[in-house]
């Protein structure tokens, strides 16, 4: 895949925002500039079958309208019956190498590792990327593994150059740019957007931290 589709990856779910306000922070952050959406939605109050189909339908124009990938969390079936651009799993969403098998060589297939052993088996069984974290403490998802720190990009980028990884786990605009000079190629946020009242101009902010870590320029 094009790494820099990985830049600045933006996670959301209604838990998040509340269901009407999803597509309006998607949007909002699409036109701050973030790089691949991924619909992740969870939670007591998650939307399942037809309504979350919808939802996922509208994400997917939306995105589709910015030349963004759109990137479905967990649920293959979903991804597959849609035409997502990509699917993203965890360590406990089943064996890497079937869910490749099960969505053929073309859509992108992300895995979140907090080991350097989950990235490469993620690595041989054809990942386009990984999620590496948390890399810092988060409140976003509760039942994270702990902290792994910026030290695991590191040995993944080093051990693995070709895969890119993005980093994820309470990064804030602050943080951006030193997750980027650990060696990842992007970063994955859910509050950093989602909790600002105005989400464009987070998205814009953080992109700007980002690019500055990735060239050296002010954008
Ligand atoms: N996986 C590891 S940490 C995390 C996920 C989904 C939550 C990221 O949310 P935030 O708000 O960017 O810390
Ligand atoms: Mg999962």
């Amino acid at each position: 895949m094009d790494k820099h589709q990985l830049q600045l990856y933006f996670i959301a779910g209604t838990e998040n925002t509340g269901e009407h306000k999803l597509l309006d922070v998607l949007e909002a952050a699409l036109k701050g500039g973030v790089t691949a959406f991924q619909l992740r939605e969870k939670g007591a109050n998650s939307l399942q079958g037809e309504a979350l189909k919808e939802l996922a339908l509208s994400c997917q124009a939306l995105c589709k309208t910015y030349n963004v990938p759109f990137i479905v969390n967990d649920d293959i079936e979903l991804a597959l019956q849609i035409g997502a651009d990509g699917i993203h799993i965890g360590q406990e969403d089943g064996v890497v190498k079937d869910v490749r098998t099960k969505i053929g060589p073309d859509m992108l297939l992300g895995v979140s590792a907090d080991t350097l052993n989950h990235a490469l088996e993620a690595s041989d069984a054809g990942a386009n990327y990984v999620g590496v974290g948390p890399i810092y403490e988060t409140k976003t998802k509760q039942d994270t593994a702990p902290v792994v720190g910026l030290d695991l990009i590191n040995q993944v980028v080093r051990e693995l150059p070709g895969l890119p990884v993005v980093g994820i786990g309470g990064i804030t605009e602050g943080k951006a740019g030193t997750v980027i000079r650990a060696g990842a190629s992007g970063v994955a946020v859910i509050s950093a957007i989602t909790s600002k009242p105005n989400c464009e101009e987070a998205a814009r902010a953080i992109k700007g931290r980002i690019l500055l870590a990735l060239t050296g320029v002010e954008m």
